[in-house]
């Protein structure tokens, strides 16, 4: 049985990728210097695959930005502002802006093409990862045309070098559906399907059998639309350009009510996902028509754990005596690390229980051999082994969070009173002014802060030094706001890198890595936390930052904490147990902070709950259980204060129609959001749902470098008013300030106050 990969990571070992188009853009390099690291890495790459046994190498997952930019560039989708040519620099504009249009994003990763000239297309999360493609945009007269050969190419690069591959493609009916700009981008599918044949017919002249057709819609919940869509293109296909077999590659969960469309479709190969839906084996195999080629996704393409093989092994009985298999990881290798074996600092055991994108094609081989019946009894023992010591060690089990999460009582997770009661004594106890003036949390992260916490890492400056220039950025944050006149500060996040890490540090059951990058979108990248074990909090995290700050000034600082569901959204999480169960143990340890902030005398304490919405799984039947339990975990860190403490959250996207109901349930006292660019529109469904906790609707786009002018931000308030009472409104800018620059912040903060205090004149309160 052959071993295939359906994708690779392209940023590079060292993420030579990123530097190199970083260097690029920055006008440091070349094109041709850039265009060489290109090649040089795929040719790593494929050489890599051959070597750890991989018989089916792909081609065409390289992409200088994404996969779907590519595909927009394939097909001409090309919006006129970036002009005819399909070159590298349109790529680019269409993936960063031209000019001075570009994506900028706020410090939770949320993207927007902003400033001003050719704005960048908009990006947006890929399914269920933390993965970013770049929107495909349409119009009513679309027409696409072949305007790109990137596949081609890249096949008979591959060749070149002595390697027959897979090309891979979006498929035709995904790449539609992740599209806007019309109202049904599907019936754009009749003039799209001749530039994919004519692709294909491409390929196949280069030498190509095989291609890989991605189509993960097919996982999501079926329409009769979509089916007939996916049945046209393939149709076609099959039709024109027979001589190439199809891969229809389905992943990041099951085909579910598309199953029968799926396995019926003209298409030599089918790509299951066979560790998100594991039990859909048996009923592919009943239904598959035997002369379509299974592959079987039975390692985790998304997630980075080690498998056990034997158990492997054992779920694939039920493909004795079929031919025509293939195994593969799940999905592409996209979303995971590349080697395990930079990680030299990582514990042993917790390492000996991983395997990033290279020990994965190991664990492919392994049960490639196995199933044919190879002796490779040592790797299947070690495997096992390896397993059995993960699920037994106690590393991974604290008996001590076990028992406190079991005794977890329902009044744990409700405040003493309902809101209305909170506000009447929050507002004796604050006697702030109407319409209070807050920042979300964190201040400029400037090349001086950065250069300090890389120093300390690196040992070039001590923990006193560091603490010391922590300490002067912190007064310097405080005694400024302070002096414009901000009703409730912050004491400016200097201390934290990334926040998810910054927490998941200061966790017993968290572990970190030095290399383990994964591309989020371009050449941005992030090392997510490994949460690999019962999690607790050994000592308070955030404590003694506040306390200094607040010893700074009367006006009350917020304690600034992450919410477990963000979390565990942005981390590596366990797959040996629910991630509801991973999630409670993380608000239990968030619950121990925030009582020891309360006992220290915090009286304003903000959970941010940035990645909440995206948490939401892919099919709708599931949605309502994630948020019962995500809306549960809030509760559970949140409500174990006093109703004079007053609990603050942030979300920032601009979509709360599908979740609005769970966030009148966390019933935090103060939620800020991001409302600026929508033009407080966002705040009808919080009207219409009778939202009744205090909103601070964001009055301040960080995504640009403008500063808005006062009477901008009291006119988005008139807005606001429209919407909400006045006893419910605080001014806030959308998001934190860590992404932007103290030139463009000190003004509009100062803006801001000015804006709040002439409202306050107006409004007369
Ligand atoms: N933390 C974690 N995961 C995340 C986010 C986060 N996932 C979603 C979202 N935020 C992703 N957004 C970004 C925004 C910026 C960067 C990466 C992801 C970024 N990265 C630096 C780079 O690639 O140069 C490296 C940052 C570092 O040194 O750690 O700019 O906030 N866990
Ligand atoms: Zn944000």
């Amino acid at each position: 049985i052959p071993v295939a990969t359906l994708g690779t990571p392209r940023i590079g070992l060292k993420r030579e990728l990123k530097f190199a188009l970083e260097s690029y853009w920055s006008g440091k390099s070349d094109q041709l210097t850039l265009l060489q690291t290109a090649k040089d890495l795929r040719a790593v790459n494929w050489a890599r695959q051959k070597a750890r046994g991989v018989d089916i190498i792909p081609s065409n997952d390289f992409s200088f930005y994404d996969q779907v930019l590519d595909t927009s560039l394939m097909v001409g989708a090309i919006p006129a502002i970036y002009g005819e040519a399909a070159d590298l620099d349109t790529y680019f504009a269409m993936a960063r802006g031209a000019q001075k249009g570009h994506v900028e994003t706020c410090e939770h990763g949320h993207v927007h093409a902003t400033g001003q000239g050719v704005l960048a297309q908009e990006m947006t999360k890929w399914f269920d990862t933390n993965y970013h493609y770049m929107v495909p945009e349409f119009n009513e007269d679309q027409t696409f045309k072949l305007t790109s050969l990137k596949a081609v190419e890249e096949f008979l690069e591959a060749k070149a070098l002595g390697y027959h591959t897979r090309p891979v493609l979006v498929g035709p009916v995904t790449y539609l559906k992740l599209g806007k700009g019309v109202a049904n981008p599907l019936l754009l599918i009749d003039r799209l399907i001749p530039v994919y044949v004519e692709v294909l017919k491409k390929l196949s002249d280069a030498g190509a059998d095989w291609v890989q057709i991605d189509e993960p819609v097919l996982v999501l919940d079926g329409d009769s639309e979509t089916t007939a869509a996916l049945q046209k293109a393939y149709a076609v296909f099959a039709k024109e350009v027979p001589q190439i077999s199809i891969l229809l590659a389905s992943y990041f969960g099951g085909l579910g009510d598309n199953l029968d469309t799926a396995v019926n479709l003209p298409v030599a190969g089918l790509h299951v996902d066979l560790v998100r839906a594991p039990e859909q084996l048996e009923i592919v195999l009943a239904k598959a028509p035997k002369d379509l080629l299974l592959s079987l996704g039975v390692i985790d393409g998304r997630n980075i754990w080690r498998a056990n093989l034997p158990a492997v092994l054992e779920r694939l009985k039920g493909i004795d005596g079929r031919g025509n298999l293939q195994i593969a990881p799940s999905c592409s290798l996209l979303h995971v690390p590349i080697d395990l074996n930079l990680e030299t600092a990582l514990d042993a055991d917790v390492k000996s229980w991983l395997a990033f994108s290279l020990q994965k094609m190991d664990e492919l081989s392994v049960l490639s051999k196995a199933l044919s019946g190879a002796d490779v009894a040592a790797e299947l023992t070690a495997s096992a082994d390896a397993a059995s010591a993960r699920a037994a060690s106690p590393k991974v089990h604290d008996a001590a969070v076990k028992a406190r999460l079991s005794a977890v009582t329902p009044d744990q997770a409700q405040r003493k009173n309902a809101f209305a009661i909170r506000a009447d004594l929050q507002r004796q106890a604050f006697n702030l002014p109407a319409f209070p003036t807050t920042t979300i949390g964190s201040f400029p992260q400037t090349s001086e802060v950065r250069k300090a916490r890389s120093d300390h890492a690196k040992g070039a400056i001590d923990d006193a030094h560091y603490d010391a220039f922590l300490k002067t950025e912190t007064e310097r944050a405080i005694r400024w706001q302070e002096e414009i006149g901000l009703d409730v500060l912050v004491h400016g996040e200097f201390e934290r890198n990334d926040m998810v890490q910054y927490f998941g540090e200061q966790l017993s059951g968290f572990a970190f890595t030095k290399h383990a990058w994964v591309q989020s979108y371009g050449s941005r990248c992030v090392r997510p936390p490994v949460l690999f074990g019962d999690v607790s909090r050994p000592k308070p995290m955030t404590v003694a930052w506040w306390q200094y700050a607040q010893s700074l000034t009367d006006k009350p600082v917020k304690g600034m904490l992450t919410g477990p569901v963000t979390i565990l959204n942005w981390s590596f999480v366990r797959d040996d147990q629910p991630r509801a169960e991973s999630c409670r143990q993380i608000a239990l340890a968030i619950r121990d902070e925030v009582s020891d902030l309360e006992n220290a005398g915090t009286k304003m304490i903000q959970i941010d709950e940035a990645a909440l919405r995206e948490g939401l799984p892919l099919r709708r039947a599931d949605w309502q259980v994630y948020l019962d339990w995500a809306v549960e975990a809030f509760r559970l860190c949140s409500t174990g204060v006093s109703n004079d403490t007053q609990i603050h959250t942030h979300m920032c996207y601009s979509e709360f129609n599908d979740i609005m109901d769970a966030v009148a349930e966390m019933d935090a006292d103060v939620i800020s959001i991001e409302t600026s660019r929508s033009k407080m529109e966002l705040l009808d469904v919080f009207k219409s749902k009778k939202y009744p906790n205090e909103i601070g609707p964001g009055v301040y786009d960080i995504h640009s470098p403008r500063v808005p002018e006062v009477s901008e931000m009291t006119e988005l308030m008139s807005l606001a008013r429209q919407r909400l009472d006045d006893v419910q409104l605080w001014i806030n800018p959308d998001c934190g300030l860590k992404t932007r620059k103290w030139e463009e912040v000190k003004p509009a903060l100062v803006n801001m106050v000015a804006a709040a205090k002439s409202l306050r004149e107006a409004v007369k309160v």
